[in-house]
């Protein structure tokens, strides 16, 4: 018999409703959950693939000491001691916690509870200063808490969505697929996107701004002036509800249209056109993510935003609403537990004496922390320069996702004392663990998360802990028991998050938005049975709409919204030596550093390596050719990358992924190349302007493999590794060729003496292919050339899979080409069901052209739909061949 399990998606903000069934040989399937009110059944590819992530491979499993394995009751009593040992010696502020928007609500509140209740320090900060800090200090700024006016919903009810630094349809994909579904039925729904480089989002738009980096605020400047000025401007709001306005416009007007023209980079027909279909359209939403949190005026940014949602009144009724979208599963629960060095818990603000004496009470804690804590980058900092003396880090890794991340790697290796809870053993963090805590992760683990529509979810577990493994909340509570603090006997997480909502209404009387005092008294059996809720749920109110705003009833003190005057230029950090803007951001099919989705063949086929997208004018000037390898570099540090042409980045910047990391290439930590560079007031990092130089990595030689057993050691100036499905692929660059070639690869890929060898050698074009046959299967095929190897890699992957018994069908594999009676899918387009570029193209060619023809003809886009606006593409371009 299967048991079916419903649980929520542990990747993005969306917040999937996911069904997962446990069949009787223990195999897992996952599913969309059809009355989860966040996707309605539907899934992203990463969603779809979440089975093929959970097996025990790489998996920390026991506590460990120094390397060594250990006991838990070893390793959390010299936690506890070093913890203690440290705080009685240099005080509370020489501890520090950095934890995550992926740890579930109890794990943080415990983690919070710790940290400001009982050893009285609020150096407690999360990756999620990273990622949500702008938004979060803008929504302070403007309503007095930390609030996201509006709900899913309205992306379907808006005549207008503005998507600003968002790349909806790769990082928020069931929203994309939500909103192309309501657009269907409405076809006048518009779509603007604005953003430096046009991503796959831009693709369904139907205006694209192709903004200057950091340009956001003069454009959202330049419309708060136009909508003054217009039938839009909503008096009566503005009057009843909001304070400001004329200093905003005052602030606004320092910049006339041609200003802000230059300072956009985009024309004044172009400007005056969204504004005239902002100002016309009055159930816009703007979305906002990344492109605008991650930037040091990003908080100014975000205001510029809802100044404008305020002056139209456009706020918390349907359809309508600036719109934060939260990145990790559990950002939002981990904002309203306080998980922010500069906030308290339950929405309440650190630096108020009347909320610090209420927490205190409320948690019965010898202590509460006085004022802020640290913020990411300061936290580092204070690592680096031996102030932070003991660190624990949990969820999150650092080394790949901080800036300046070489710098935080030799802070981490230079702490004292340095704890690291994670499911992986082997990720570029854990290496600098002292102590390191096997944690349980998605399907293991249990308890709730919060997502981007403020909609509390169960992530319920469906598998046993695994060996050792416990969850992140555990960690903490023995750590607290053994620190001699009261107040950490939980029974599970439904006892964390019972006390968690008896918090958020314990003498809340209205005043705070956060507010899910209708849970305080559940019972383990009905946070078992709980369905996803959208809060505020207020002890004994029957909430009904969940929105916020509509009405006034800000959270300031004479409950009025602020308009906030801004008026911060475009940060521009490029130099001669460093002449092109460096954005990073996210791939579809990639989560942040991989551990997870580097797992899943199928997730990994996509884009295999990691990459700089570059102009091609741009490369043609630095000499760079298609699949070349190219350095990126900048005072900070250096990558080596593949270079991938295209007319979607504009000239003068670059995109490169944020993914890749030392576990699966060898020099693409991209985070390394980034300043510590924060916004004032939010102290978020500007994670996508740098300046970097580009040249060209010459290599002398150029190397692919594929390769049934992982390598053994990859030593290369030039390596990265993905999962295929029977194996693994690997491209190489080498500064000289490797030596006795067949000895190298047998040294290399572990096979010892196995395998039969195969080769071809061409002197004349230095060429070789070296292949290794057991029986009829394929070990190794290694490519090695001059210029990139030009071998069709999907199909190569393809060939470990393959029954390769005949002489014809292993020299196909030397020649590195299918034989006649093969066929090449080219690179992976459908993730799903593993359809390829030119499968699709020969569907173009013989009628299929729609997407749904495609759909129906090979099965690509039908299950997740990422890839569909891809397909789209491939058909545009295939018709537009065919008609030159
Ligand atoms: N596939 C996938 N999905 C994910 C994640 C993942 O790792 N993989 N991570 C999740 C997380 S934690 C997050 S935070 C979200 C992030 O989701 P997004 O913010 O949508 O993703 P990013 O790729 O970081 O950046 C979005 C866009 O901002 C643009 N941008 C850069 N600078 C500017 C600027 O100055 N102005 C404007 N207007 N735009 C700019 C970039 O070019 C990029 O296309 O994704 C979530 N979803
Ligand atoms: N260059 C650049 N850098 C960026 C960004 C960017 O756009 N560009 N974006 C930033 C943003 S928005 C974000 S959110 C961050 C994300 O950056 P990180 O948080 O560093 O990235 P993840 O890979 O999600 O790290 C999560 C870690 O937790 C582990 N893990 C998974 N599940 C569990 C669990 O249940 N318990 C425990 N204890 N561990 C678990 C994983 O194995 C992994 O090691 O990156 C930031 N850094
Ligand atoms: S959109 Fe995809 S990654 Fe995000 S929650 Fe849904 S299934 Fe998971
Ligand atoms: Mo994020």
């Amino acid at each position: 018999m299967s048991i079916e399990t419903k649980t929520t998606c542990p990747y993005c903000g969306v917040g999937c409703g996911v069904i997962a069934r446990v069949d009787e040989d223990g195999e897992v399937s996952v599913k969309g959950d059809p009355d989860h009110p966040a996707n309605f059944g539907r899934l992203c590819s990463k969603g779809s693939a979440l089975a093929e992530t959970i097996d025990l491979d790489g998996r920390l499993l026991y506590p460990e000491i120094d390397g060594r394995t250990t006991s838990w009751d070893e390793a959390l009593d010299l936690t506890a001691r070093r913890f203690s040992e440290t705080i009685a010696e240099y005080g509370p502020d020489s501890v520090a916690f950095y934890v995550s928007g992926q740890c579930l609500t109890e794990d943080y509140y415990v983690a919070n509870k710790l940290m400001k209740g009982f050893i009285g320090s609020a150096n407690i900060d999360t990756n999620s200063r990273l990622c949500m800090a702008s938004s979060v200090a803008g929504h302070r700024r403007a309503f007095g808490t930390d609030t996201v006016p509006g709900v899913y919903e309205d992306l379907e009810l808006a005549e207008l969505i503005v998507l600003v630094g968002s790349n909806l349809a790769w990082c928020h994909p069931v929203l994309n697929q939500r909103i192309q579904a309501a657009r269907q039925v409405r076809p006048d729904m518009k779509i603007v996107t604005i953003d430096p480089r046009r991503s796959v989002t831009s693709d369904l738009a139907d205006m694209h701004l192709t903004i200057k980096s950091d340009g956001d605020v003069a454009l959202f400047n330049g419309l708060l002036t136009h909508l003054a000025g217009s039938p839009a401007f909503d008096h009566d709001y503005v009057s009843a509800h909001t304070i400001g306005f004329r200093d905003a416009r005052q602030a606004a007007l320092t910049r006339s249209m041609p200003d802000v023209a230059a300072e956009t980079g985009l024309s004044v027909a172009e400007l005056g056109a969204f504004y005239r279909l902002f100002e016309t359209t009055e159930k816009v939403v703007t979305c906002y993510s990344q492109g605008v949190n991650q930037s040091s005026v990003g908080s100014d940014k975000v205001n510029a935003i809802i100044n404008c949602h305020l002056a139209t009144g456009r706020i918390g009724r349907p359809g309508m609403g600036p719109f934060s979208l939260t990145g990790q599963p559990n950002a939002m629960g981990g904002r309203e537990v306080g998980g922010l060095a500069n906030m308290l818990a339950a929405h309440m603000d650190i630096e108020d004496e009347v909320a610090r004496d209420r927490v205190q009470r409320f948690w019965n804690s010898p202590t509460i922390a006085a004022k802020p804590g640290l913020k990411a980058v300061e936290m580092f900092e204070a690592v680096a320069d031996g102030r932070i003396k003991a660190l624990w880090i949990m969820a999150t890794n650092p080394v790949v996702s901080m800036p300046d991340a070489d710098r935080v790697r030799e802070a981490i290796r230079n702490c004292p004392f340095v704890v690291v809870s994670d499911i992986q053993r082997n990720t570029d963090t854990a290496a600098l663990a002292h102590i390191l805590l096997p944690a349980a992760g998605w399907g293991e683990k249990d308890g709730t998360v919060t997502n981007s529509e403020r909609r509390i979810s169960r992530q319920r577990n469906f598998l046993g802990l695994p060996r050792q493994a416990r969850p992140d909340w555990w960690h903490m509570a023995e750590v607290a028991k053994r620190m001699g603090f009261n107040g950490f006997d939980y029974d599970g997480p439904a006892d964390i998050f019972a006390e968690h909502a008896a918090l958020s209404g314990f003498e809340n009387g209205g005043m705070r938005d956060f507010d899910i005092g209708a849970k305080a008294d559940i019972s383990p059996d009905s946070f078992e049975a709980m369905s996803p809720f959208q809060w505020p749920h207020r002890k004994g109110v029957d909430e009904g709409v969940t929105r916020f705003f509509a009405q006034g009833k800000f959270y300031t003190p004479d409950r009025k919204a602020r308009f906030v005057p801004v008026t911060s230029a475009r940060d521009d950090r490029t130099t001669r030596d460093a002449p092109f803007t460096l954005n990073s951001g996210r791939i579809r099919d990639q989560w942040h550093t991989m551990t997870r989705t580097g797992k899943a063949a199928r997730l990994s086929a996509h884009l295999a390596e990691p990459f700089v997208e570059i102009n091609p004018v741009d490369a043609m000037k630095l000499g760079i050719d298609k699949a070349n390898l190219v350095r990126v570099e900048n005072c900070y540090g250096s990558v080596v990358l593949r270079a991938l042409l295209t007319e979607r980045q504009p000239r003068g910047g670059i995109f490169v992924p944020m993914h890749w990391n030392d576990a699966y290439s060898a020099n693409a930590r991209v985070a390394t190349l980034l300043a510590p560079r924060t916004d004032p007031i939010s102290g978020q990092p500007a994670l996508k302007s740098t300046g970097a130089q580009v040249r060209p990595a010459e290599m002398a030689y150029y190397g692919f493999a594929v390769t049934a057993s992982r390598p053994l050691r990859l030593e290369a100036p030039y390596w990265a590794i993905a999962k295929a499905q029977a194996g693994w692929r690997v491209e190489f660059g080498f500064d000289k060729a490797p030596d006795h070639l067949e000895t190298w690869c047998r040294e290399t890929f572990g096979l010892s003496d196995r395998g039969e060898h195969l080769a071809y050698v061409d002197n004349s074009t230095r060429q070789q292919r070296h292949g290794f046959f057991q029986g009829e299967k394929l070990l190794l095929a290694f490519y090695l050339a001059p210029e990139p190897v030009a071998v069709s890699r999907d199909w190569a992957v393809g060939q470990l899979d393959a029954r390769l018994e005949t002489a014809p069908t292993r020299f196909a594999v030397l020649a590195g080409r299918p034989g006649a009676d093969q066929v090449d899918p080219g690179a992976t387009v459908c993730s799903c069901f593993s359809v390829g570029i030119n499968q699709i193209a020969s569907a173009v060619a013989d009628g299929c052209h729609s997407v749904e023809a495609i759909g129906q003809h090979l099965k690509a886009g039908t299950n997740c739909g990422s890839c569909r606006m891809e397909i789209r593409g491939i058909i545009d371009d295939c018709l537009r061949q065919a008609a030159e």
